[in-house]
């Protein structure tokens, strides 16, 4: 019984679907009463037989067996059959990016995605900064502008793909490749795309970053994070890093976590089936001045969308134009719920620039089209119908 593991009787099969493994791998039946759902280990510590005799739990900051289940089970999504890899879990998607962070010592620099979740931002600049790490910003949709960054000290290549706000994407093999002639670690941040729709480790990388608080948890009722990585020695600096920073989730989150990922699969294809549906109504729309979904052939990226994604996410963003447009639009939708975050079975909107990308600086907002006009839409899996029409009364 260990994290490896992941529950007290391993599967004896490995399992060839996604939607199989999501249900299965970690969350075998309970052998001791059948329990057909991962137990939530609710305690602090564990009954030690003897000094230095136990049954390989001895403190829940190390050891929780709800939370090894859900790291196994995203290890497995995240890798597929023919790979080992292994999970580790979070309070929040920060904090998943900020023990990433901790394996750079001061000197070390990174080749960051300059069009990226506004909190990643402020976490690089405002804190990692200080701890002496350097950061270069680039256009990561430009494999020579990456090149061109790479310095001998860069240790870490960081992107999202798609990205937050402007859904650009990474070509994560070409990158990847590029990191690893620097030797630098690739890392991904794949919470806008879900281990259904894309496989950064398959790809190339060597960590993959999910705010689970999204598409995993999927019903914006939790705040969690999780890393998975396919190199052991990766993985063995995570799993100190883990314990010696000490921002682990509780175990209430990780079987949330469990009992969500079991619908990823038919969650992500309602999602992305109405996004299209969505997108294209947009498209045509007269008052929307440009609509950023990889979806669209339009897409500046999407041959290569259709090439490293399985699908093409949930997320959209529309250009209206004007801070007032934006505001008209936000005010108006009744089955869209303006807020922050994203991911969940309802329907969001919001508006970058004032929520989610305040800590971006203006000049960097203004180059990549993070406008006073621009809005970003989470769609959700009520019927499409009613959010056409909801977007078509909202845009009136
Ligand atoms: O909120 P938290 O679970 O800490 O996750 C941070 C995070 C990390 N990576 C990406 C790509 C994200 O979008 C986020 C959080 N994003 C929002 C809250 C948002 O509305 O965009």
């Amino acid at each position: 019984m260990n994290r490896e593991s992941g529950h007290m009787r391993e599967a004896s099969m490995q399992y060839q679907g996604f939607a199989t493994r999501a249900i299965h791998v970690g969350q075998e039946p309970d052998p001791l009463t059948g329990a057909v759902t991962v137990p939530i280990y609710q305690t602090s510590t564990y009954a030690q037989e003897e000094i230095g005799r136990h049954k390989g739990f001895e403190y829940a900051r190390t050891h929780n067996l709800t939370r090894f289940c859900w790291e196994k089970n995203l290890a497995a999504l995240e890798a597929g059959n023919d790979q080992k890899a292994w999970g580790f879990a979070f309070a929040s998607g920060l904090a998943a990016i900020d023990t990433v962070m901790k394996i750079l010592s001061a000197g070390d620099h990174v080749v960051a995605a300059e069009d990226m979740y506004g909190g990643t931002f402020r976490l690089f600049e405002k804190i990692l900064r200080r701890f002496g790490v350097e950061f270069t910003y680039v256009d990561m949709t430009n494999p020579s502008a990456v090149r061109k960054a790479l310095t001998p000290a860069t240790r870490m290549v960081y992107t999202e793909s798609p990205t937050n706000p402007m859904m650009m994407l990474t070509d994560i093999t070409a990158i990847a490749a590029l990191a690893r002639e620097a030797n630098a670690i690739m890392v991904v941040d794949n919470t806008f795309a879900t281990p259904y729709v894309q496989q950064p480790l398959r790809l190339g990388a060597d960590i993959v970053i999910h705010s689970a608080t999204k598409y995993l948890g999927g019903h914006s009722d939790l705040v969690s994070g999780i890393v998975v990585t396919n190199r052991s020695d990766i993985a063995e600096q995570l799993r100190f890093l883990q314990n010696a920073a000490g921002a682990v989730p509780g175990p209430f989150e990780c079987w949330l976590c469990l009992r969500s990922i079991k619908t990823l699969a038919v969650r992500m294809r309602q999602h992305q089936e109405n996004a299209q549906k969505v997108a294209e109504f947009c498209a045509q729309h007269p008052a929307v001045r440009a609509v950023y979904y990889p979806g669209l052939p339009s897409h500046p990226q999407h041959e290569l969308a259709k090439k490293q994604m399985h699908g093409f996410g949930a997320m959209i963003s529309l250009e209206l134009g004007t801070r007032d447009k934006a505001q008209q639009f936000a005010r108006s939708v009744r089955v869209f719920t303006l807020a922050e975050s994203l991911g969940g079975v309802e329907s969001l909107v919001c508006h970058p620039v004032s929520m989610t990308h305040a800590s971006v600086p203006k000049e960097t907002r203004d180059k990549l089209g993070i406008t006073e006009g621009l809005i970003r839409l989470s769609v959700g899996i009520e019927d499409s119908e009613d959010l056409l029409e909801d977007i078509a009364q909202a845009l009136q």
